[in-house]
């Protein structure tokens, strides 16, 4: 399987988060692509796609946001990440804020996000290395993996949030359905929900979206994944939601994979995006399934019976030490080697 990572993604490194009322060392850590690569070996450097297919799923003034947010925040003579603390839960809408602590909150949804110098080259090329693996299926290949950081599902069309900043998987689903290579579906394995995937295609009845995670009534993103949100208008029954409860094995998980590989053969799915985190594992430091190295492996072999060409994206997987076996138990899994 051919794999993608480049070099920029390493300069997002944010120094810490707001996690219960308190700092953590950030979780999403450079030290995640050293476990990888340490797994995987070589990959090949993605191709440089530019930001039409960015600008495909994502709206121009949040794409220009990014790009001066660190300098705008040193402008503004602040030291450090940039991180907001005001949001609009009330009415939404396009503003044109003067002040960078207005600007992060009106672009995002949380304040455990930090955005860094390198920030906006990493998530761009986190993109292109996506896009890279969309290209290798496209000419023929079954397989492909996107070693994507900064992770992509939490990210809207105009917002950012948990880690996330471009929505990489939903950047090549939309790419796909350009290419006619649709119906598209998005298989979301990370343990959290991916809510910015889900809002993208809410009301689009080509991109089928379904993720299994975490129950967020307990965990984040805590406002989306609920077993209720199905889809709207022309997407009506086009989103498929499994929140689980933490402390879930293979055994809670398995009939829930199966009910979500069940539905994309039914939406006639030619092509799958799987968002794949490895944080359902179960030493994940701040996530609760437990889910083993070999379960991640059947996962991936349950994937391999639909037959469809595959992209998998990196999210999450916040383990460092078992990050790169249990990405490549993943991917032979879905090889069947
Ligand atoms: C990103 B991905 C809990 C803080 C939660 C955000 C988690 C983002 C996960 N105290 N922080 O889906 O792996
Ligand atoms: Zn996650």
């Amino acid at each position: 399987m051919k794999r993608f990572f480049s070099d920029h993604q390493i300069g997002h490194a944010p120094l810490r988060e707001l996690n219960n009322g308190d700092w953590m060392d950030f979780a999403e850590s450079p030290a995640r692509v050293a476990s990888m690569l340490n797994a995987l070996g070589e990959c090949e450097t993605p191709n440089d796609y530019g930001l039409e297919p960015v600008l495909a799923v994502h709206d121009p003034d949040y794409v220009a946001f990014l790009k001066t947010a660190y300098d705008d925040w040193q402008k503004a003579g602040r030291e450090g990440d940039a991180i907001g603390y005001a949001f609009p839960a009330v009415r939404r809408r396009k503003l044109d804020l003067t002040r960078i602590d207005g600007k992060l909150g009106h672009y995002s949804f949380d304040a455990a996000t930090p955005i860094a110098n390198g920030t906006w080259n990493a998530a761009y090329w986190g993109a292109q290395t996506a896009l890279s693996g969309l290209d290798a299926v496209t000419d023929g290949q079954s397989h492909a993996f996107a070693l994507c950081r900064p992770p992509g599902h939490h990210a809207g069309k105009d917002y950012y949030g948990g880690y996330c900043f471009l929505n990489n998987a939903a950047i090549i689903a939309q790419a796909g359905v350009h290419r006619a290579l649709g119906p598209v579906a998005v298989l979301d394995v990370d343990y959290h929900h991916g809510n910015g995937t889900q809002d993208i295609f809410y009301e689009r009845g080509d991109v089928l979206f379904t993720s299994i995670h975490a129950d967020p009534k307990m965990d984040y993103p805590y406002f989306w994944g609920h077993a209720d949100e199905t889809g709207e208008g022309e997407g009506e029954g086009a989103t498929f939601n499994q929140p689980l409860p933490r402390g879930t094995t293979w055994v809670g998980y398995e009939p829930a994979l199966d009910a979500a590989l069940e539905k994309i053969v039914r939406f006639g799915a030619k092509f799958l995006v799987i968002s794949y985190g490895a944080d359902t594992f179960e030493a994940d430091p701040i996530s609760f399934f437990k889910l083993t190295t070999s379960d991640m492996h059947k996962i991936a072999e349950r994937v391999r019976t639909l037959g469809l060409p595959t992209v998998t994206v990196m999210e999450g997987g916040y383990n460092i030490d078992a990050l790169g076996s249990n990405v490549e138990a993943f991917l032979s899994g879905l090889t069947g080697s």
